[in-house]
C-alpha cells in the first residue's frame, strides 16, 4: 500500500495555466531566433523547462546509477511486472508510465512513426540497451499505458535509464530531470552515497534548482538488522548536509 501512504493527502493534478504555456512558446521562439547551439546544454535545458511547463501530469521521475533497482520500485508501485528489469544495465530509454484503460506501450520513432502494442513485452525490442549498452537510435520516445489508480489521479511515473555508464545515458537523464515535478534517487544500502551520487545530487539536482528530492534506500534485505540502522542514520546525516532553504523548525526528513 506504498501508494496510499504517500499520496493520500496529495492532489496531484497541477495548474498549468496560459501563462506557463506562453513562457514555454517564448522560450521556444527564443531558441530559433537567437539560433542556440543545436548541442549546447542550454539549449536542451530550455526544452527540458519547455516540456516541463506543458506537462498536465505530475511527473515522478526514478533516478540513479543503473542496476540500483528503478524499474523494480516503479513496478512495486505500479503492483505489477510493467517495466524491464535485470542484472546487466537494462532500461535504455525514458519510459513514461502514463494511465490507460488496458496495459499498452506506444513507440514513437525519430520517423514519427508509432509502434503501439497491447503488454509491454515489445519494451523488450525499443526500451532496453543492446549488447554494447548503447540506446536504440532509432526511437524518439517510449510511453506505457498502465490501468493504476494513482496513474488516474494524474500522477505520471518516469523510468530512466541508468547513469555513470555512458555519457549518452547521462545526458538523457539530466535532460529528463529538469521535465520532472519529483525526483526519487534510489541508494544502494551496501554503498551509500559514493562521492558520484553526491555530485550529481548537488550540481543535477540542487545546483539547478531541484529541491524536492526522496532518497529511497534499496536493498537493505541484503544487510543484517544492525547495519540496516546504521544505513537509516548515515542517510539521515547525508541528507541533513544537503538540506537548505527551509524556514528553522521546519524538517524536510521523515
Ligand atoms: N536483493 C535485492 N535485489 C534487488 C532489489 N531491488 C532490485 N533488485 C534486483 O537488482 C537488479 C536490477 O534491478 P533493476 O530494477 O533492473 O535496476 P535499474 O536501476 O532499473 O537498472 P537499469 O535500468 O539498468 O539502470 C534486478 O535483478 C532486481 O531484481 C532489492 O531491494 N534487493
Ligand atoms: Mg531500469
Amino acid at each position: 500500500m506504498i501508494d496510499c501512504l504517500l499520496f493520500s493527502n496529495f492532489n496531484p493534478m497541477k495548474n498549468i495555466d496560459e501563462n506557463l504555456i506562453n513562457i514555454s512558446k517564448t522560450l521556444n521562439n527564443a531558441i530559433e531566433v537567437l539560433a542556440i547551439d543545436e548541442n549546447s546544454s542550454l539549449k536542451r535545458d530550455i526544452l527540458s523547462l519547455g516540456n516541463y511547463c506543458e506537462n498536465q501530469n505530475f511527473r515522478l521521475a526514478v533516478f540513479a546509477p543503473f542496476n540500483y533497482g528503478k524499474s523494480t520500485l516503479l513496478n512495486a508501485l505500479l503492483g505489477e511486472k510493467t517495466l524491464p528489469i535485470d542484472l546487466i544495465p537494462t532500461t535504455g530509454a525514458a519510459i513514461y508510465v502514463k494511465y490507460g484503460e488496458q496495459l499498452k506501450t506506444k513507440i514513437t520513432l525519430n520517423n514519427n512513426k508509432i509502434i503501439e502494442e497491447e503488454g509491454t513485452n515489445i519494451l523488450k525490442k525499443y526500451a532496453t540497451l543492446d549488447d554494447n549498452r548503447c540506446m536504440n537510435q532509432e526511437v524518439k520516445s517510449v510511453e506505457v499505458y498502465c490501468n493504476h489508480s494513482l496513474l488516474k489521479m494524474g500522477v505520471e511515473f518516469l523510468d530512466l535509464p541508468g547513469t555513470n555508464d555512458r555519457e549518452e545515458q547521462n545526458k538523457l537523464v539530466k535532460d529528463q530531470l529538469l521535465t520532472s515535478d519529483l525526483i526519487i534517487q534510489v541508494v544502494d544500502a551496501r554503498k551509500l552515497m559514493t562521492l558520484e551520487e553526491r555530485e550529481n545530487f548537488r550540481d543535477w539536482l540542487l545546483n539547478r534548482g531541484i529541491n524536492s528530492v526522496i532518497l529511497v534506500i534499496n536493498f537493505l534485505n541484503l544487510l543484517e538488522p544492525q547495519e540496516q540502522k546504521d544505513v537509516y542514520y548515515r542517510l539521515r546525516f547525508v541528507a541533513e548536509s544537503f538540506r537548505s532553504n527551509l524556514p528553522s523548525g521546519f524538517s524536510n526528513l521523515y
